[in-house]
């Protein structure tokens, strides 16, 4: 195998090379070689200082994450890091593309940093339920505050090589060539009699620090942070700094580590890191399937999601056509997005220069004549299969060949719409969720007869405008809503059930969703649920499912939209209303339906339950290819906590024969209606498999 790092000598600097695709990751044979290779520079003699560099498109971008789940070995990172600090000559970091987490630890070891301007640097472990656990929480407050190494590591978010040179992180911008950049550096060290900086030798600035500060920015992060391990954890690796010696700060550091490495968040949140990347391969749609350019989209219907949906686009450039049927709708519609956009530019987020341009790209017309070159063309209209049907019928007449022809609906068949076409193979689903402007999921559901051309088309431009693709089968509601509807239901029995809806929000919310079922369906609006159980084929028969949706709509209580619905809004504050507990009560008695006492622990429970078994179900029917598919769904389009991973990764945490009792204890009170185990949980319960572990065996 080829070495991972090499050493070699240009003179009086030793050039030590990390080799290791794709991102040069930290794994056991890289860190034993740059031990060998330190060993190597401390003995060599004719060697004055040395640059460390990495081939490949980037510098080391962190500890190997494949490597968590089994036992460190040594040399571990820490141990690697003080051997470069502790050299007595100077040791320079060269550094081009993302220096991240161990990456950026071993630069902080390294006495000196320089880096093209291009390059960004960061601790983002804290996006894997981790923190910097190779002294990068007692260097980076060394080096550049603080405040500035909390916000970096609390985040996780990179920061470019000005930014660090501005903090004091990096010590010189490189133009040109990298590594000749960083050998001048080391020279001139050489030549001005410098030797090693160590940054452990800094003095955190402690004096300048107010008294309260730690308890102020806990504050601070509270709300963005809610129910997170590792944040806090990091937090008291500073105070560590701050108050402790270098070593003793350092040990600390390494229990906190630990800690966070054997949390349940931490696996959840690294299993979303790879099922993010997971989710774009695609079985039976090769990797070198060719794409259909992108340079026109139109978008049918300028209500509040097809303005969403033209703006995806003309944020990254790419002009969109926007389609109503009359002057005053498209009005409406063009309203909508500028307002979208005005609310980024009050808050700083977005120039006006850059919200003109967006608004530039976005042409309103009336008439389908105008879409005739449209390389995509995304419906968004009323959700009726009549409505959607007339409009189909129209595009294949109108569109050039060629065109992909999407539907955004949330829950019809989109083989049924497919076949009022003569193209049914550039017929798809593109399914984005409300405000699509805004949320990063886009539910992708292939057709019966959808070619590969246009899956990979598809899921290549979900990357394009930032969203996170899955693809998905036809079924009634696909991954998320049908997943979702159960969800609904168990909250609506509840509620039924003498269970205030406020306590089983509350509860759902101090779970970790971001906002509990009943606020979720008043948001959406009851009239779309309602609408929805219409039009649905094989609804349950159950006169209680879900009544008090259709108690409150028939009385015009639709939710956010109106003012009331679950809830009273006063704005945007849902308010618990007596009226609507008075009606749920006379329904209740009406359905005989008996009032319980429910633990916070059973609402919990049937909430997620019944969305898990559903998932069992959506996997065997090859709805979803893999259970962390379904996961990504529900981190990306339904406010699920990342700490959680997933409904499906969250049952795997539990245990499935877990969740099989579960399952059995509410059928012995309900019936098999609902609480049937589906087959696949059931026999993953008896053989001890997981979702993940079966989803991989089919890979
Ligand atoms: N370990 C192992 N594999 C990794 C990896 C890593 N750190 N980073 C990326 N990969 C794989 C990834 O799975 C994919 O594999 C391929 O590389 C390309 O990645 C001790 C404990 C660097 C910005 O969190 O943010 O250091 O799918 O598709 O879009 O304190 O990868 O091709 O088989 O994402 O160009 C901290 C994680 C680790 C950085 C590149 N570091 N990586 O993005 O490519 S914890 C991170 C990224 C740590 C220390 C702690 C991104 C990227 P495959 P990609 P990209």
């Amino acid at each position: 195998m080829a070495e991972v790092v090499s050493y070699r000598r240009e003179g009086k600097i030793a050039v030590i090379t990390v080799d290791n695709p794709p991102v040069n990751a930290l794994s056991l044979p890289v860190r034993a070689g740059l031990a060998k290779a330190f060993t190597e520079f401390a003995a060599d003699a004719e060697a004055g200082a040395a640059v460390l560099i990495c081939a490949g498109r980037t510098f080391i971008a962190g500890a190997d994450i494949t490597e968590f789940d089994k036992p460190i070995e040594d040399p571990w990172l820490p141990k690697v890091i003080h051997q470069i600090e502790d050299c007595a000559k100077p040791v320079v970091a060269a550094i081009h593309g993302t220096a991240l987490g161990g990456g950026l630890e071993t630069a902080m070891g390294c006495h000196y940093r320089v880096a093209v301007a291009t390059a960004q640097v960061g601790l983002p472990e804290v996006s894997l339920g981790l923190l910097p656990g190779a002294t990068g929480t007692q260097r980076l407050p060394r080096l550049i505050g603080v405040k500035n190494a909390l916000d970096a590591m609390i985040s996780g978010r990179p920061m470019n090589a000005k930014a660090g040179l501005d903090k004091g992180v990096i010590d010189q911008i490189v133009d040109g060539d990298l590594l000749a950049g960083a050998k001048a550096f080391a020279e001139k060290l050489l030549a001005d009699g410098k030797g090693p900086r160590r940054a452990r030798e800094i003095k955190v600035d402690a004096a300048s620090l107010p008294a309260d500060f730690f308890a102020e920015y806990r504050k601070s992060i509270a709300r963005d942070t809610r129910g997170f391990f590792a944040p806090e954890q990091i937090i008291k690796c500073v105070e560590a700094a701050v108050s402790l010696s270098y070593e003793d700060a350092v040990a600390r550091e390494n229990e906190l580590f630990m800690q966070c490495m054997k949390s349940t968040h931490s696996k959840a949140q690294r299993h979303l890191f790879f099922a993010e990347r997971e989710v774009a391969k695609i079985p039976d749609v090769p990797k070198d399937t060719p794409l259909r350019p992108i340079k026109q989209v139109a978008v049918i219907g300028g209500g509040t999601m097809g303005g969403g949906i033209a703006m995806n686009f003309a944020n990254v450039g790419i002009p969109v056509l926007l389609k109503e049927i009359t002057q005053e709708a498209l009005d409406r519609g063009m309203a909508i997005i500028r307002s979208n956009y005005e609310g980024p530019v009050k808050k700083g987020k977005m120039t006006q220069a850059q919200m003109d341009a967006c608004m530039a790209l976005i042409t309103p017309t009336l008439k389908y004549e105008d879409i005739a070159n449209a390389d995509l063309v995304i419906e968004a209209v009323f959700e009726t299969m009549a409505i959607k049907k007339e409009v189909f019928s129209a595009l294949d007449a109108a569109c050039k060949p060629g065109a992909i022809l999407a539907s955004n609906t949330s829950t019809l068949d989109i083989d049924a719409i497919a076949a009022c076409t003569k193209r049914p193979e550039d017929v798809i689903g593109l399914h984005f969720f409300a405000p699509a402007n805004v949320m990063s999921l886009l539910e992708i559901v292939r057709g019966a007869k959808t070619s590969k051309e246009v899956i990979a088309t598809s899921m290549a431009m979900a990357k394009t405008i930032r969203k996170m693709g899955v693809l998905v089968r036809v079924c009634f509601g696909f991954v998320g809503n049908r997943m979702f509807f159960p969800y609904v239901r168990e909250a609506q029995r509840m509620m039924l059930e003498g269970v205030p809806p406020e306590r089983i929000d509350s509860v759902a919310f101090a779970w970790g969703m971001a906002m509990g079922p009943h606020g979720v369906s008043d948001l959406s609006g009851l009239d779309v649920l309602h609408k929805v159980n219409k039009e649905w084929q094989e609804k349950p028969d159950d006169p209680a499912y879900c009544r008090m949706i259709d108690v409150l709509v028939e009385k015009g209580r639709y939710g956010q939209k109106t003012g009331a619905g679950i809830y009273r809004y006063e704005g945007r504050n849902a308010v618990p209303d007596p009226e609507v507990a008075a009606l749920t009560k006379a329904e209740a008695a009406a359905l005989k339906v008996p009032q319980l006492e429910v633990s916070d622990e059973e609402i919990i429970e049937r909430l997620m339950i019944a969305m898990i078994n559903e998932g069992a179900l959506i996997l065997d029917e090859g709805i979803a290819y893999r259970s962390s598919d379904i996961d990504i769904v529900f981190c990306h389009g339904y406010g699920m906590p990342r700490y959680r991973g997933g409904p499906m990764m969250y049952a795997d945490t539990l245990g499935l024969d877990k969740v099989v009792a579960a399952m059995e204890k509410y059928r012995a009170r309900y019936g098999d209606l609902y609480w049937k185990a589906a087959p696949l949980l059931a026999k993953l319960a008896q053989s001890g498999q997981t979702f993940a572990q079966w989803s991989a065996s089919k890979r």
